[in-house]
């Protein structure tokens, strides 16, 4: 099975820092050890992205951590991140992979077995599954799908599988034993009081490939 170069994977929400700067909160998440972010502010324009994109590849350089953007190509390109994540609405990762070559790593949201397996077909690095439990915005995600659904995918995908959607300190152990590689998490770190602290903790149950 391939394994991850990370276990716990960070994205961002600037809605969830309550008041902190996004920046700010990111850089204590990388102090409490976090080695992967995804700049995920689907909603911002491009020039505004790519200025928080090239504040967030400083500090993850800073500390040996790896970047990705989401959806937008141009901005991972220009700030010469590790890598994008795509979603279902996204141009498919076949495509993708052929624009990039192996340039960037390529990550990809999955909902369901048929999106997972057709991640790994297409040539992704690694998927999120999700949301396995219900997370603050879940009316966006669905239904959650549960621990049974991650077996499953686990047992039809050798790829990396980050789980997400709802993942804490009390149900992270459980993603894990039932074979996710790691967990994507938003809340349980974004809105924590104390994000190093919240990243430590987290960590404790991901330990380091
Ligand atoms: N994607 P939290 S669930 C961004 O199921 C995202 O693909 C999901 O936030 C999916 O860790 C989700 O706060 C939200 O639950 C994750």
């Amino acid at each position: 099975m391939a394994k991850p170069l990370f276990r716990l994977y960070l994205i961002t929400d600037r809605n969830q820092t309550g008041g902190r700067l996004l920046i700010d909160v990111v850089k204590e998440a990388l102090a409490g050890g976090v080695k992967a972010v995804q700049l995920r502010e689907k909603d911002l324009p491009i020039r505004e992205l790519l200025r928080l994109a090239e504040e967030m590849r400083k500090i993850t350089k800073e500390t040996g951590a790896m970047l990705f953007i989401n959806g937008r190509m141009n901005a991972a390109m220009a700030v010469e991140a590790d890598g994008i994540h795509i979603g279902q609405s996204d141009l498919p990762v076949d495509v993708v992979r052929k624009i990039v070559g192996n340039r960037f790593m390529i990550g990809v949201s999955t909902h369901n077995i048929v999106e997972a397996k057709e991640a790994e077909k297409g040539g992704a690095d690694f998927i999120t599954f999700g949301p396995i439990y219900e997370t603050p915005s879940k009316l966006k995600y669905g239904k959650p799908l549960g621990i049974n659904l991650l077996k499953e995918a686990r047992s039809e995908v050798s790829m990396p599988i980050f789980a997400i959607g709802g993942i804490k300190l009390n149900n992270i152990k459980d993603i894990i034993t039932a074979g996710a590689d790691g967990a994507a998490v938003i809340s349980a770190i974004i809105g924590a009081k104390e994000p190093k602290k919240a990243a430590e903790e987290l960590l404790r149950y991901t330990p380091s490939p």
